[in-house]
This record gives structure tokens, sequence and C-alpha cells, in this order.
């Protein structure tokens, strides 16, 4: 059985948001189609409480998009985003989340960060997200979202090494997009062995 994966898709991440993926918003209405197609729809929403640890604000002295060394590793830090109960945490308004049974709310703990829908940044820290996906009986993942270089990648290449069959929508994909790090993801996921598919042929 095939779930959709809608990453992140929210103002935050939108043009006029905080940390905006440029023409985010764009792939609204490609979502919106390809849902209706999908008897299993899950959401991801990143969730930061105010002063998250990936935010620059929360590190003297630093820009956005600027790295430094996290116990877990090396972690870009962003403009604050997606605070938890904010209208920037929301998701897009013309998205369609009525058909959408599950949210994984991400990011909500201060000391580190979670891009991925299956672990937190640590590599280590559980969301639950496999569990309640083979309990479910599904074994294959259509990726959609926001933003594809950070939490699309990172959701996509776990999504592989939990033994699921992912599929990387790219029609219905943006990136940030720094210093190449797009091209980067798309060869990441598709080394990991991630699939790439239009949303025409899906549609079709
Ligand atoms: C994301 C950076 C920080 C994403 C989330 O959704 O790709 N990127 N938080
Ligand atoms: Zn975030």
């Amino acid at each position: 059985m095939k779930a959709l994966l809608i990453v992140d898709v929210q103002n935050d991440f939108c043009p006029g948001g905080a940390l905006e993926v440029p023409d985010g918003d764009e792939i609204v209405p490609v979502i919106n189609e390809l849902s209706k197609q999908f008897n299993v729809v899950i959401q991801t929403q990143d969730w930061h409480p105010a002063g998250h640890s990936s935010f620059a604000s929360s590190h003297e002295g630093k820009e956005p998009f600027e790295t430094i060394e996290m116990p877990y590793g090396q972690q870009v830090l962003w403009p604050d985003h997606c605070v938890q109960g904010s209208p920037g945490a929301d998701f897009h308004p013309d998205l369609e989340t009525t058909r959408s049974q599950l949210i994984i709310r991400k990011g909500f703990r201060k000391e580190i960060d979670s891009y991925s829908a299956f672990y937190e940044n640590d590599d280590e820290t559980t969301t639950g997200l496999t569990g309640y996906l083979e309990a479910r009986g599904i074994n294959t993942i259509y990726a959609v979202g926001l933003a594809t270089d950070f939490c699309v990648k990172w959701s996509v290449v776990d999504g592989v090494k939990e033994g699921f069959d992912v599929y990387v929508v790219e029609d219905a994909v943006k990136g940030i997009d720094i210093e190449g790090s797009v091209d980067q993801a798309w060869t990441e996921m598709l080394n990991a062995g991630a699939k790439k598919v239009s949303s025409k042929k899906l549609l079709k």
C-alpha cells in the first residue's frame, strides 16, 4: 500500500515567509491534485519552540545560513521560523489538509533540529513514523513538499534506509538551494535508491 508524504508545506517556507523557498507555493495545486489519488495522506509540520537551537538568533554573533558544530554534528543556522502556534507554522492556506490522516510534528525539542520525518538530526531519536507506516501495511511512499534540499531529502533518504520504496515527485518539491544543495540533494536521494517521478505520470 502507498502513502503520500507531504513535507512542511507551511507559510514560513512559502514566499513572504521567514525562511522562504523560492516559488515554494507553486507546488500547492500540484499536491492538491495528487492527494486525491491517495487513500493514505500524511503530513509533516516543522514545529519549533521559541529560542530553538537551530535559530541563528539563539547563538551570539551568528547569522542565518552559517553552519555550526552541534553535539550531533553540523547544523545550518536558520532565521527564526515555524515557531509553535505562530501563523508561519500554519500550513499554506490553499493546501488541502482535510484528508490528512497523520500529522507528524518535528523539531519540537529545543536542543535538536529535525529535518527528517523519521529521525531527528542525531539520526537516533525516532518520530515514530516507521512504526506507524508498518502497522498500516504501507510499503511505498511518494514524497512531496518543502524543502527539496533539507526536509524532503532527509525524509527520503531515511525512508529508503527504513526499507520503504520511495518516489520523489519532481514537480511537487522545491528547494532553498544553498550553493548547489538542490542538485546535491537529488544526487543523494537517487544514490540512496529513491526514484524520481513526475506528477503527470502519476495523474494520468
Ligand atoms: C526545513 C530548514 C529548517 C525544511 C526546516 O522544511 O526543509 N529547512 N527547518
Ligand atoms: Zn526548521
